[in-house]
């Protein structure tokens, strides 16, 4: 990296001390800009990276709940609001015993670029919780929203902050979430929260949009090389959200997804994932992977190892950070994958993208391909703010549109840097750039 930018990542590492994901969220970003700083020195001036990379609010809180034996539990509450400058602060909640400030703020940062990305002004920040809602009773889970929202509520606002949902928040928790905004602020606000249900300004697509603009985004990257999914084998890992509707969208666009996971294990199925049976077991039941096993004859569970030990066509990380390391990427590699599309945000380690590019692959990084999520938490935004409502065909062309702009930014801000076919440098430089240009307009704030 150049003297300057090297200057500001030390500094980061030294404010931020033992926020080991935040660290390398913002290495990888400041990586990508040395060519545009070079090109644009202004970008450097007025300590605009010094900025950018400090959250503008900081928001820790107590989380006090009862369980339903009548013990009382206290887990700890964040809401990072990193950046304002194209809209209010935008991005989901985390609920999973991993969460930190350090996880919470790669999440906040890397939302930043990821929102400037989809053009629809929207600030970048993220928030959640080390609560673990695996096993808990839904009336727990509910008192424990409460508990949270009764903080959060202070903090955001559909013109201040806008959060939705991330891992282990799902429509049940963001239910819980507006009934208590809504009881205490007196106010209903809808545009206060996205991944609402239908019935409550919730828009069509949001369940789907993530997994689904993932695949999309893999289709225009392939279509660059005048290829396409048709007739490709796909490893997806995570059987969440983002993992049920990529698999989903792949299946529609006649690719074969083989694998899944959670953190029990992962699924091996070579006839095709049987995605009515994965719903079930995954959105009915709440239940595990061996669930899914038990009832399909043919499909495997591997305990040892990831899905990235299957040979595949196509990888898609759907789960969580630093889920793909450099032997995975290896043997994917070796197994002659030629695309990856992040699903999750930064679940390729360093050394993997490193050994993806390398070997020229179709490499997409998270803040470009999973945009559609937060995207289509914006549609949902305008949807309310309208009070209107889409039909899901209108919904789905939105998504698709927008997809389809993101990868030509990313495209285009590749070849004008000099790396083309770079998307890491194209997602960094496309959204930097729109951010930075606010930023000075704005004036030291
Ligand atoms: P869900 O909670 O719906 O699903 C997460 C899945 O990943 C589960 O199968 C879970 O398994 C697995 N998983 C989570 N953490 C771990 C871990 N530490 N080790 C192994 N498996 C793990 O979350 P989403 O599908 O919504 O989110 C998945 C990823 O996509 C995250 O990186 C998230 O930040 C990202 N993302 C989500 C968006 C959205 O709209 N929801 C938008 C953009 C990105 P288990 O149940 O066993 O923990
Ligand atoms: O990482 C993400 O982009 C999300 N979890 C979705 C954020 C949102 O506000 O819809």
């Amino acid at each position: 990296m150049q003297d300057v930018v090297e200057k500001v990542y030390e500094q980061v590492v030294a404010r931020n001390r033992g926020e080991a994901e935040f660290h390398q969220a913002v290495r990888e970003v400041l990586e990508s800009l040395d060519p545009v700083i070079a090109k644009h020195p202004h970008y450097a001036e007025n300590a605009l990276l010094e900025r950018i990379v400090e959250p503008e609010r900081q928001i820790m809180f107590r989380v006090p709940w009862v369980d339903d034996a009548g013990e009382v539990h206290v887990n700890r509450g964040f809401r990072i609001e990193f950046n304002s400058a194209l809209g209010p602060y935008k991005g989901g909640l985390r609920f999973h015993p991993s969460v930190n400030a350090g996880i919470i703020k790669f999440l906040g940062f890397e939302q930043i670029f990821k929102n400037a990305l989809t053009g629809q002004g929207i600030g970048g920040g993220k928030g959640g919780s080390d609560f673990d809602p695996h096993g808990k009773s839904d009336a727990e889970v509910m008192r424990f929203c409460q508990s949270f929202m009764t903080e959060l509520s202070r903090h955001i606002g559909p013109n201040t902050d806008v959060p939705a949902g991330d891992i282990g928040v799902g429509g049940r928790e963001i239910g819980y979430l507006f009934g208590q905004y809504k009881r205490l602020r007196n106010s209903y606000d809808a545009g206060v929260l996205t991944g609402k249900g239908l019935a409550w300004g919730g828009s069509l697509v949001r369940t789907e949009a993530t997994g689904y603009g993932t695949v999309l985004f893999a289709q225009s990257m392939l279509a660059t090389k005048g290829d396409s999914l048709e007739g490709k084998t796909v490893a997806v890992s995570g059987a969440g959200n983002v993992a049920i509707y990529a698999i989903e969208k792949a299946q529609q666009l006649g690719a074969k997804p083989i694998t899944f996971s959670d953190s029990s294990g992962y699924v091996v199925d070579e006839a095709g994932v049987d995605l009515e049976l994965l719903k079930q077991v995954k959105e009915v039941e709440r239940g595990r992977v061996a669930d899914y096993v038990s009832r399909r004859p043919g499909a495997r569970l591997v305990t040892e190892g990831r899905p990235w030990d299957v040979p595949v066509d196509v990888a898609l990380p759907c789960a969580t950070q630093n889920e793909l390391d450099a032997d995975n990427a290896a043997t994917l590699l070796r197994n002659g994958c030629a695309v990856v599309a992040e699903g999750a945000n930064m679940p390729s380690t360093p050394e993997a993208i490193e050994a993806f590019q390398a070997a020229g692959i179709l490499y997409a990084p998270g803040k470009a391909s999973n945009a559609g999520g937060v995207a289509t938490s914006a549609l949902e935004m305008e949807q309310n703010a309208g009070r209107t409502r889409w039909d899901f065909a209108t919904a789905e062309a939105k998504l698709t549109g927008i997809m389809a702009d993101i990868h030509d930014s990313c495209v285009e801000a590749a070849e004008t840097y000099g790396r083309p076919g770079d998307y890491v440098l194209g997602a960094n430089a496309a959204g930097f750039t729109r951010v930075a240009d606010v930023m000075i307009a704005h004036g030291i704030v």
